[in-house]
């Protein structure tokens, strides 16, 4: 499934669905500017006290948050001190069928983490690992601009693949690559339909 037609792996562990979200990426923005209404996109603190400088909010059962004391999942909206909006079945309908169709059976997230980029905007090289089960996939859906996906290994050293994600661009990631080294590239100045400057992702986990 991940092989071209050589059967050589394209890229391994990644599962590539190219336009997968395109039919409902107005549906998705609206939803997204509806969460950002409860819950507003925030920029975050890194550990150290550095601005990030993407802006991020979430929903579901749980939001990812930063700051002086580190990153983890909490239940409710530190901005608000409500609860984090309820995932929208639009979004969690998506990133089932979006799993299914790469090859992982099962998956039902609990969290979505929306990321926003403006011109510039950029996520260092990281991994994710704060979530309780890197068993489960993460499914991510790009909306609005396009942005290079950087993909490097185990290690924060050593090759980056760059590939290039367009709006409504669906990837999975799941296995041992799971735990790879991953970030975004600045992202290029541009004019989207629905979405003016900016960029959205989608990313969808099992955080407990
Ligand atoms: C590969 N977001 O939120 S999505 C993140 O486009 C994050 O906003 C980027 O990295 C974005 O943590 C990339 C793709 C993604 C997300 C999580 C992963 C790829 C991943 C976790 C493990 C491996
Ligand atoms: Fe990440």
């Amino acid at each position: 499934m991940n092989a071209d037609l050589f059967g050589a792996p394209a890229v391994p562990g990644l599962v590539r669905l190219p336009g997968f979200a395109l039919a409902e990426e107005a549906a998705l923005i609206e939803a997204a500017r509806g969460l950002a209404t409860v819950s507003p996109f925030r920029v975050m603190l890194t550990p150290r006290g550095g601005k990030m400088s993407a802006a991020m909010t979430s929903c579901g059962a749980a939001g990812w948050v930063s700051d002086r004391r580190g990153y983890r999942y909490t239940p409710r909206d530190p901005l608000t001190g409500q609860p984090w909006p309820a995932m929208p079945a639009l979004f969690s309908n998506l990133a089932a069928r979006a799993a299914e169709a790469a090859g992982f059976t099962g998956f039902a997230p609990d969290v979505c983490l929306v990321n926003q980029y403006g011109p510039g905007a950029k996520m260092a090289l990281h991994q994710d690992r704060d979530e309780a089960d890197f068993t489960a996939p993460i499914v991510s859906v790009s909306l609005g601009l396009p942005a290079v996906f950087l993909w490097g290994g185990m290690q924060r050293t050593g090759p980056i693949a760059k590939i290039p994600l367009a709006s409504g661009d669906v990837v999975a990631w799941g296995g041992a690559e799971r735990l790879y080294f991953h970030g975004i590239a600045p992202l290029k100045p541009g004019h989207h339909p629905h979405l003016g400057p900016l960029r959205l992702n989608l990313t969808f986990r099992r955080a407990f």
